[in-house]
């Protein structure tokens, strides 16, 4: 139990909604500005990565509520802006880019999330042995660590020791190792153009991505 029903592939669910997604983000647009990219899509593939943290423990729990929030509220702007840079223009028209909760930000948070499991995949994918306390630990210092405080640096640290090891861990996704590697893999590929691209969508109206 606790890791989905039998037969089900997470991992092959979450590098599935990312490949459409990649091919867009690679795609070039009419002008020399980004092609769009649809909010529900986007919206709809960071949703799946949230199985992960029901697979790390129940360490990870405030990650997940925070996650999943940001997920929802970009999925709820789906009803109301066909594409991430639509949802950027009303919060630059508003001033609201920054504000705590506005969907830009939110957009920034979900985009370091996702960004997250992709240095996760890419250590897990390089690291010998059981223990995924470096590669998370690898992957945390390299997205998240900077941008937040204290009191939170620590809570992870501390969850670090709490982490499943890497076969419980592929047990939970229903995966062995030669077909994990095969789904992290194809994640990493897929996830990093959409990443850049959502980073170039915030270059290019100069609101900067280290907030
Ligand atoms: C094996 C890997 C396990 C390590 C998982 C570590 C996850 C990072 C823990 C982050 C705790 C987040 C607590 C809340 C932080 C919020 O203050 C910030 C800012 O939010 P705002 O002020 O804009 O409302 N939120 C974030 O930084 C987003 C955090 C999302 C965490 C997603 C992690 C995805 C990794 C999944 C791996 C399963």
């Amino acid at each position: 139990g606790g890791g989905g029903a039998e037969g089900e592939k997470p991992l092959r669910r979450i590098a599935e909604a990312f490949e459409p997604l990649a091919a867009s983000a690679k795609s070039k647009g009419s002008s020399s500005s980004s092609p769009p990219m649809e909010v529900g899509p986007f919206s709809e593939a960071c949703s799946r990565v949230s199985i992960l943290f029901g697979c790390l423990g129940f360490a990870f729990k405030f990650a997940e509520k925070d996650y999943v929030s940001k997920v929802e509220d970009l999925a709820e702007a789906s009803k109301s802006f066909s594409t991430l840079q639509s949802l950027l223009d009303l919060d630059i028209g508003q001033n609201t880019v920054r504000q705590g909760g506005s969907h830009s930000r939110n957009l920034l948070r979900v985009k370091r999330g996702i960004d997250m499991v992709r240095v996760l995949f890419e250590q897990i994918l390089v690291t010998e042995g059981n223990s995924l306390k470096d590669p998370a630990s690898v992957a945390y210092e390299k997205v998240f660590a900077r941008h937040h405080g204290w009191a939170i640096r620590k809570a992870v640290a501390a969850g670090m020791y709490a982490l499943p090891t890497k076969a419980q861990l592929l047990k939970k996704l229903n995966e062995d190792e030669a077909s994990a590697k095969i789904q992290m893999q194809s994640y990493v590929v897929s996830s990093a153009p959409v990443i850049l691209y959502i980073e170039e969508l915030f270059h290019s109206r100069e609101l900067g991505i280290d907030w």
